[in-house]
């Protein structure tokens, strides 16, 4: 057998070893495979303006050269990181790793203009054309899913208060492991991922079951990087959600839990105050909660 037989027969083994514990190619390939089927932003690329593409290459360079000079970077320094920058993308994990590392940056500088709801991050974990439910609706899952059932109910309203009748809630979430459907072995396509319309009155009322805290993965780059930099790998669990509604703005966020780990040390700096639910035992080991959503009308 030559080596190379080797090396297919030892992937084989890993990937057999792993049939259900996700690992950083599973979920950071997919994820690259996802962005550029799906997102709007790629393709042909939305920034043309050559003043802007000079003015933020120069700036973006720049810190890089500042940082290179201010802490005197070596040149094995120089090229580990270039094998890095080199393993991310050989990974597929550069969606992972901007959502997780910049992502929140960006949307701090959209969140200026915003009213209303509170936006956050997306993610690298949004699949788009998800199965359509009218609230009360349950978000599928599998037979013996695990986790402690949630009813996440609530209204969508204007900001003056008035109700957005027909408001659609694209919902994803973790399961109880942490892991995402699409993302991870194992789990059915479109497991606890829907798209919820709600009443006449923007109420509804959605039944689903706790997330789980989402580790990045720790066999890949990324996971090689907050590990080499003693960082944890974690976010506290969140349900994701984009508001929309015709004639509005859609608001891209998500929700925590109080009382969560990780609240106060998010790897993906995406929480807010704002956004922390606190769900309510009632009684029959189902926990309940109330979170209201305001858009702006465009
Ligand atoms: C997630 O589940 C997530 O929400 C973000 C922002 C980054 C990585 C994994
Ligand atoms: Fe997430």
């Amino acid at each position: 057998m030559t080596t190379t037989d080797n090396a297919v027969e030892q992937s084989a083994l890993d990937q057999s070893a792993a049939a259900t514990s996700p690992t950083a190619s599973d979920s950071g390939a997919s994820a690259s495979a996802s962005f550029r089927s799906t997102s709007q932003y790629s393709g042909a690329g939305a920034v043309t303006n050559a003043a802007r593409v000079d003015a933020l290459a120069r700036a973006l360079l720049g810190a890089v050269h500042q940082v290179i000079l201010d802490h005197e970077v070596t040149y094995p320094e120089f090229q580990t990181a270039k094998k890095w920058l080199m393993d991310v993308g050989d990974g597929g994990e550069w969606p992972l790793f901007l959502d997780v590392f910049v992502e929140h940056a960006v949307e701090e500088v959209a969140s200026r203009t915003q009213t209303g709801t509170k936006g956050t991050i997306l993610g690298p974990y949004y699949l788009p054309e998800q199965v359509q439910l009218t609230s009360p609706a349950t978000l599928p899952a599998r037979p013996d899913e695990q986790g402690t059932p949630l009813l996440f109910r609530g209204q969508v309203t204007d900001t003056d208060g008035t109700p957005v009748p027909h408001a659609v809630l694209d919902i994803w979430q973790a399961d109880e492991k942490g892991y995402y459907s699409g993302f991870a072995p194992d789990i059915p396509s479109g497991n606890l991922r829907g798209v919820v319309t709600t009443d006449d009155r923007g109420v509804f009322e959605i039944s689903t079951i706790q997330p789980a805290p989402y580790q990045v993965p720790t066999d890949g780059p990324t996971g090689a990087l907050i590990s080499a930099a003693g960082w944890h790998p974690w976010r506290p669990a969140h349900l994701h959600l984009l508001v929309s509604a015709e004639g509005h703005r859609t608001v891209t966020t998500q929700l925590y839990f109080a009382g969560g780990e990780y609240l106060d040390s998010d790897v993906a700096e995406a929480t807010k105050p704002e956004l922390i639910l606190d769900p309510t035992d009632v009684g029959d080991g189902t926990r309940q909660v109330t979170y209201d959503f305001v858009l702006e009308r465009n």
